[in-house]
């Protein structure tokens, strides 16, 4: 009876050790969009660099030659940025919940819902942490997908915030390994 109990035991432990390595393995992706003006002869550009990290995928943008103001920034649907952003279809929303904010709302908002940023002098740095998805781990993954940034600031209105036309787009994919070395 006790033999039976530690041996469930043993084989319990193994099998989240090996869970807990096939999940360190599937972290060291790296991701990156290089984003691009949707208008033509656009002086817009940038990289977005995506890391999967301790709760959530780590968001690293810059851009320049961008509009100054605020804008909404977005995770839409598809990779694709052709006919001036609109190819990339709407937000990515797989549970079917209404816009928001996900880095305050959580699962009352689309997992790509950023927000807004403020760019000044046509350059941004930014940097969050999207708390619901990863790159490309299984859980609501982006890369494939698209970044967006809106013409207009996000008002959170129903159903998608009405920021207006997509100015710049980058298409997510996967680009490489992290540095094991470098956590
Ligand atoms: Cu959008």
């Amino acid at each position: 009876m006790l033999a039976s109990m530690k041996n469930t035991f043993r084989a319990g432990a193994g099998v989240l050790l090996s869970a807990a390595l096939a999940f360190a393995g599937t972290k060291t992706d790296v991701g990156a969009a290089r984003i691009a003006g949707t208008a033509k002869d656009s002086s817009l550009s940038g990289t977005a660099r995506f890391e999967e990290v301790k709760g959530g995928l780590k968001l690293t943008l810059a851009l320049s030659g961008a509009p100054s103001g605020t804008h909404a920034l977005h995770i839409h649907e598809f990779g694709d940025c052709s006919d001036s952003g609109n190819a990339a279809g709407g937000h990515y929303n797989p549970d079917g919940a209404p816009h928001g904010n996900a880095l305050k709302d959580g699962k009352r908002a689309h997992p790509g819902d950023l927000g807004n940023v403020t760019i000044t002098d046509g350059k941004l740095a930014f940097e969050a942490v999207l708390p619901r998805v990863s790159l490309n781990s299984g859980r609501r993954p982006v890369a494939g997908r698209t970044i967006v940034l809106h013409e207009k600031a996000d008002d959170f209105g129903q159903p998608v915030g009405n920021a207006g036309a997509r100015v710049a787009c980058g298409v997510i994919a996967v680009v490489g390994k992290k540095n094991p070395e470098r956590k």
